[in-house]
């Protein structure tokens, strides 16, 4: 990309779209182009056909997605399949057709078995059963793959996918029934402290490990591909560590300040047992993650009080 090429970022308000966003205006990309979700609906074919045919983006960062915790994926799974293929096929499909430069899909560690070797590599896609509550969400995403995959086949198209761990940061969804477990952790524990709760309810056993991504190192991650990486094959993006929900919990309500109790709602999901990536693949290119998860949640929960917990 030249600072001046004109870069498409579908998603541009949510988590991952709006950090890359920051990440690109850092850099000192200034062609930025954004469209809010009234001027453009990314699941009609039509709207999005028009777009790209008077707009003719040179590079597209495919961050739009129907997205949502292991609750929101299993309560909603005709939406998060219906939803996601629409949205990714007429981006994909568009920005072959305008003669796009180069696109970056983003997929999900969830793409992987449900019960793959750890750490997860690349080569482990498609070798495995999935994991249910989240299978729509993963065949979408899964499909979305397969289709850079087969228009980087069929057309030479420039389309790379990016397989990023378990997000969190700044921009966050932080509504109990349809975010993920950092983001309704900070919520529940802060909840409790100004309400000063004798417990919290966390869902499942706490025993599944997890690893969590600083959605600012997702973006730096998402650019330098953009700039260094032409394959169709998949790469991963995580920290390479991980840890237990359990763990999550006690270092969560450390940041938050909370003295009180947790208690296990062993009746909800807990869903894949382990998901962390390997990330020796881009790590040989010459990235690596660079904020510590405790920074990390410091840093997101002091946006949540400044910007949702008033
Ligand atoms: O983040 P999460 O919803 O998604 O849940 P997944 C991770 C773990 O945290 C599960 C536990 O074992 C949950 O049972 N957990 C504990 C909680 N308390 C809570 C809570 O209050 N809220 C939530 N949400 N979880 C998602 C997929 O799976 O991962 C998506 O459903 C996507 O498709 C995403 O791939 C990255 O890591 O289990």
């Amino acid at each position: 990309m030249n600072k001046n090429s004109k870069i498409y970022i579908a998603g541009h308000n949510g988590l991952v779209g709006s950090a890359i966003v920051r990440a690109l205006k850092e850099a000192g990309y200034s062609n930025l182009l954004t469209k809010p979700r009234s001027d453009l609906d990314l699941t009609s074919y039509v709207e999005v056909e028009k777009f790209f045919t008077s707009e003719k983006p040179e590079y597209i960062f495919l961050a739009a997605a129907k997205v949502g915790g292991i609750f929101a994926n299993d309560k909603y799974p005709a939406d998060f399949i219906k939803d996601n293929i629409l949205i990714q096929t007429n981006i994909i499909d568009n920005a072959y057709k305008s003669k796009a430069k180069k696109l970056l899909f983003l997929g999900s560690s969830c793409i992987y078995p449900k019960l793959a070797l750890q750490p997860i590599r690349e080569e482990y896609f498609m070798t495995g059963a999935l994991e249910p509550t989240n299978e729509p969400y993963a065949i979408a995403k899964i499909a979305g793959i397969i289709m850079c995959q087969s228009y980087s086949k069929q057309y030479g198209m420039d389309a790379i996918s990016v397989m990023p761990t378990n997000l969190y940061g700044e921009n966050d969804n932080f509504d109990l029934e349809s975010s993920h477990v950092l983001p309704a952790m900070i919520r529940k524990f802060d909840d409790a402290k100004k309400n000063n709760l004798k417990e919290v309810v966390l869902w499942g056993t706490g025993s599944p490990k997890r690893e969590f991504l600083h959605v600012d190192d997702l973006a730096s991650a998402c650019v330098f591909l953009m700039n260094n990486y032409s394959s169709p094959k998949i790469i991963n993006i995580g920290t390479g560590e991980d840890l237990s929900i359990l763990e999550l919990a006690n270092i969560v309500k450390e940041c938050v300040g909370y003295k009180g109790q947790i208690v296990w709602d062993s009746s909800k999901p807990d869903g894949t047992p382990r998901k962390l990536l390997d990330i020796s693949k881009i790590k040989s290119l010459g990235w690596s993650p660079k904020i510590r998860l405790t920074d990390g949640i410091k840093r997101t929960y002091k946006w949540y009080k400044e910007n949702v917990s008033l």
